[in-house]
């Protein structure tokens, strides 16, 4: 799929075109364009050979020809054309947080800067500072921002990693004689990013997996190939390793591959004390050698004493002894969820209408949809004012008449201005089925003003959720200083939930907060912030997420019937002493 090979190119062509200081709506075009490829669930390919390409929500016709040409040529023309005389360093600049095009630019016109590594050298020496306005706290920041670039290029994030392992898997699967292809990992145990991508097969014909696994179209580079195990460097740029093993020996290599390698010291000193012996061919009798388990996990975990432990919870944080004591918690699955209560549509900066929204969550067997658009403070988001929520809000509800089979709740993602308060009144706020609370300015508030901030908000009646609590973005922004044992704990007084947002940039709260909160009795709220009909599939990350943070349905508000989370909307708004005026869907009324 070459669908994150165009999306690369693209943004690199917004990048150069900001770099020549080009028109702006120019530059959206390709962003818009690239992020829709991203999180295209069809292959582009495919796409282009049935001349369905402007069916991908923001291609046009020119855009649509850029990636014929693309695919037919294996180059894009303007974008040879635009680099010409442009550093490939000085593009690079730009993908360091808080570097602009305006800065990349003087940095390379005044200061000859072209390349990170220039940069950090002469941020480093002090040698920025007091130049084009430049202070020695924002050469400070230049620094932390290198250092975010670097860290993010070694990892990919999962929403990445997971189309490109499983199509290897398919394709695997597809060679003779493979009885069973699996992923493995980080990526198995859906880790936020992943280092590489381990894949385990088994096979009676090794020999035929690694010439089909090397010669596969993905492989960029073959990195190392031997009998049984081999790697390479996939075009998108992860390294894939890849086993084959005996099919007697694939449970135990499964757990082996699966890792963390915390989870498999755990589990083998345990075997020892049994007097076993684990490895990634089996478990062995110790006095005598024989293997007693290796064809399948289930034997595996059995025969050391365990409960079959879920992949997303193997990572020595207590799963051992809950399975020991078959104390394991039932976590949380894809099926439960009976609604997204964070989704956008063209009234804001989505690019789907209310219908093909409120269609596409119908499709997905949703029982409720919150439609939630920004408020008027989040401008370059095209955020409603009062007036137009209004309008918004009537349309919602004439979309609600044509689909009684879902409810269709009328929300805001609502910005949590600086100094706590909302973006939108009170009784604009009692209009609405349900208001998501979020900050998309000041990030760099003092700690304890931004606690203060998130805790204020949660503190009003009409918020019923706190979006991406941290506001980070992987490999691109580190999360706002604030006190999250402080807001799970205001989140927790109010009767409130923290988001588990899934957009696969965000994935916020991450595992680690989300199972804080959940320990502290807070209740959650997974959701995909829908940009594009095809995020809704995005949930499936948020929900891994909630499984790593140990979270069961009951703790999440959208595994609810739709009667249990209006009650649930309307008890922290009555509670408050304002109760919600009876909304008319079903949500939060009925
Ligand atoms: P990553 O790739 O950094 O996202 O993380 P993993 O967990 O996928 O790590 P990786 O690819 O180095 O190795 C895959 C699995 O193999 C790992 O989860 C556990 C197992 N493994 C690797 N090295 C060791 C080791 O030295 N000891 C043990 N017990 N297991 C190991
Ligand atoms: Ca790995
Ligand atoms: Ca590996």
């Amino acid at each position: 799929m070459k669908n994150f090979e165009i999306a690369r190119l693209f943004d690199l062509m917004a990048d150069v075109l900001e770099l020549r200081d080009e028109n702006p709506f120019r530059i959206r075009a390709y962003r818009r364009a690239a992020r829709n490829l991203e999180s295209l669930a069809e292959d582009v390919e495919v796409l282009a050979r049935e001349a369905r390409l402007d069916e991908i929500p923001g291609i046009g016709r020119d855009l649509a020809d850029r990636i014929t040409e693309y695919l037919a040529t294996g180059r894009l023309k303007d974008l040879d054309a635009a680099r010409k005389g442009i550093p490939a360093g000085v593009v690079e600049l730009m993908n360091v947080p808080g570097i602009g095009p305006r800065t990349a630019r003087l940095l390379y016109e005044k200061e000859r800067v072209t390349s990170v590594d220039r940069l950090e050298t002469l941020a480093r020496a002090g040698k920025l500072r007091g130049r084009h306005g430049i202070q020695a706290k924002t050469e400070a920041n230049l620094l932390k921002g290198i250092a975010l670039v670097r860290g993010g290029q070694a990892r990919l994030p999962l929403g990445r990693a997971l189309p490109l392992a499983r199509e290897l898997v398919r394709a695997l699967e597809r060679v003779p004689g493979v009885a069973a292809a699996r992923a493995a990992g980080s990526l198995r145990r859906m880790k936020e990013t992943v280092g590489d991508i381990d894949l385990l097969v088994t096979s009676a014909r090794p020999a035929e997996v690694m010439r089909a696994f090397t010669g596969l179209p993905q492989v960029a580079d073959v990195l190392e190939r031997g009998e049984t195990k081999a790697s390479i460097r996939h075009r998108e740029g992860i390294q894939v390793d890849l086993r084959v093993v005996e099919p007697a020996s694939f449970g135990a290599a499964l757990v082996y591959f699966t890792g963390s390698k915390q989870h498999n010291i755990r589990i083998r000193a345990l075997a020892l004390k049994r007097g076993l012996k684990l490895n990634e061919y089996g478990v062995f009798r110790e006095s005598t050698g024989r293997r007693v388990a290796g064809a399948t996990e289930e034997d595996v975990y059995a025969a050391l004493g365990l409960a079959w432990i879920p992949p997303e919870l193997r990572e020595d944080a207590g799963e051992v002894e809950a399975a020991a004591r078959d104390a394991l918690p039932r976590l949380v699955e894809l099926g439960d969820v009976r609604g997204d209560l964070h989704c956008h549509t063209n009234a804001s900066d989505g690019h789907h209408t209310i219908e093909a929204l409120v269609a596409a969550a119908e499709a997905r067997g949703y029982e409720y949809v919150a439609i939630t658009d920004h408020s008027p403070s989040a401008r370059v988001a095209g955020g409603l004012d009062a007036r137009e929520l209004a309008t918004h809000v009537a349309r919602i509800r004439a979309v609600q008449r044509k689909h009684p089979r879902i409810t269709v709740l009328a929300g805001s993602e609502c910005d949590i201005l600086p100094d706590g308060s909302l973006d939108y009144a009170d009784e604009v706020l009692a209009g609405l089925d349900l208001v998501v609370g979020a900050v998309h300015s000041r990030f760099k508030q003092p700690r304890a003003q931004m606690t203060r901030r998130l805790c204020a908000a949660l503190a009003n009646p009409y918020v019923s959720v706190l979006a991406h609590p941290t506001g980070r973005l992987l490999g691109e922004r580190e999360p706002y200083d604030a006190d999250l044992e402080q807001v799970f704990r205001a989140a927790k007084r109010h009767g409130k939930a923290v988001e588990i947002n899934a957009y696969p940039q965000r994935l916020d709260l991450g595992d680690v907060h989300a199972r804080r909160a959940r320990d502290l009795g807070v209740l959650l709220a997974v959701d995909t912030d829908a940009h594009v009909l095809d995020h809704l599939a995005t949930m499936e990350l948020g929900i891994a997420t909630a499984r790593r943070a140990w979270l069961g349905p009951d703790e999440i508000v959208n595994t609810w019937p739709a009667r249990k989370l209006g009650a649930w909307i309307r008890r922290a708004r009555s509670e408050a002493g304002r109760p919600a005026r009876p909304a008319r869907a079903g949500g939060a009324g009925r």
